[in-house]
């Protein structure tokens, strides 16, 4: 049985190591929503919210997620026991519309949760297993391709197995160009449009398509799938789709309409691991690989990433990259590392497999809030 007597929300502020911009914009400091959830025993399990700051990638936001969490989906949990976290997903899922990653920061939670109580890790519980992961780096967009062509070859050499590199429209053919003649025709590069580009105008995205690219992903807005079907249609390149893919529904209707080949999974997006699981089986079933994503997580949302990714349809290299290439320093015990371009899921000890610097935590707080089940006294931060 699973049970939450006490859920704190904490915003922390992060610095990135380097700005990050995408078609949309960039963030230089991550303001981070993490979760704290506590059982009646005390066990304690940790959970980070993806939303971002401002509402350019999806319509929620740190504040959005804040107020859904506090006023609707926590206290529709507090108190209440559930078989297993699958019941947590529908229970979330009833209290409220849409607002996928304030439900899936919790829902994730409650996985972490059950896999804890069970003494198994997360990857191990959802049934994951790799060793470990592939891993990718996500490079946000340089005004100069050449900036972007030094950058690519000096992250390959580092061991990367994929590098994905942002584009918008006018900073595209020309980067990517560059890049692929710095580092050969067979290195594994993809693009990122973040939704960025029109679909009366797609010449540059022709001109990519002749630069034997990995996958262009999410050219166009999240919620226009018959246009990407379009598109595919014309391209020898897979089309992977990001923004699109709300739900497991929406990634049958890609695979019906053949408006993409591949899918980056992000749970936060999708509304958390159960929808995130459907997902994985509903590919796996159609021969369509995934991949998971990333949004600048800390070390800990990059803990559920990395356990999700240990799943046999993960078949692509994920935006997973190691503590270093975001942070000074991380919020997890020991920090993410990459070796030989691969990041090893911790399958021998319970849920998430690093530990919480919780004084670290303490130190970077800048808001908290606190609700209990009624009759529970407050459990100390
Ligand atoms: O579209 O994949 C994306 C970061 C923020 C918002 C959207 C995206 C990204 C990334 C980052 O590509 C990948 C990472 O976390 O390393
Ligand atoms: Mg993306």
């Amino acid at each position: 049985m699973l049970r939450v007597d006490a859920v704190e929300l904490r915003e922390v502020r992060l610095p990135l190591r380097e700005p990050f911009r995408i078609s949309s914009g960039t963030v230089a400091e991550r303001r981070i929503l993490l979760l704290r959830l506590v059982d009646p025993d005390g066990v304690t399990s940790w959970s980070e919210c993806v939303a971002g700051e401002r509402p350019n990638y999806s319509p929620e936001t740190i504040e959005t997620a804040w107020l859904i969490l506090r006023d609707w989906l926590v206290p529709a949990v507090l108190g209440r026991d559930f078989e297993d976290p699958q019941g947590v997903a529908a229970a979330v899922e009833a209290e409220a519309r849409g607002h996928r990653m304030a439900k899936a920061a919790l829902e994730m939670g409650f996985w972490n949760l059950a896999a804890l109580r069970r003494g198994r890790s997360l990857s191990a519980l959802i049934g994951g297993e790799r060793e470990a992961v592939e891993t990718g780096i996500s490079l946000g967009i340089e005004e100069r391709p050449q900036a972007i062509a030094e950058r690519v070859a000096k992250e390959l050499a580092a061991g990367y197995r994929k590098v994905k590199l942002k584009i918008r429209p006018g900073l595209d053919v020309a980067h990517v160009r560059a890049a692929r003649e710095a580092v050969g025709p067979e290195a594994p590069l993809a693009v990122d449009a973040n939704g960025a580009y029109a679909p009366e105008r797609v010449e540059a995205l022709e001109a990519l398509d002749e630069l034997g690219l990995l996958m262009i992903e999410q050219p166009f807005e999240g919620e226009d799938l018959l246009r990407h079907a379009d598109l595919q249609a014309r391209l020898r390149t897979p089309l992977c789709l990001d923004e699109s893919i709300t739900g497991p529904a929406r990634a049958e209707d890609m695979a019906r309409l053949g408006a993409g080949r591949i899918v980056n999974v992000k749970p936060g997006r999708v509304g958390g691991f159960a929808a995130s699981l459907a997902i994985h089986d509903l590919c796996a079933a159609r021969g369509i690989p995934v991949w998971c994503g990333g949004m600048l997580e800390s070390g800990v949302g990059r803990a559920y990433n990395v356990a999700l990714a240990s799943l046999p349809n993960f078949r692509l290299p994920g935006d997973l990259s190691p503590s270093a290439r975001y942070w000074e320093r991380d919020l997890v015990t020991p920090e993410w590392t990459m070796e030989d371009g691969r990041v090893r899921v911790p399958r021998e000890s319970p849920g998430l497999g690093v530990r919480v610097d919780e004084d670290r935590v303490e130190d970077l707080t800048v808001f908290r809030e606190h609700r209990a089940a009624r009759g529970t006294p407050r459990v100390p931060a």
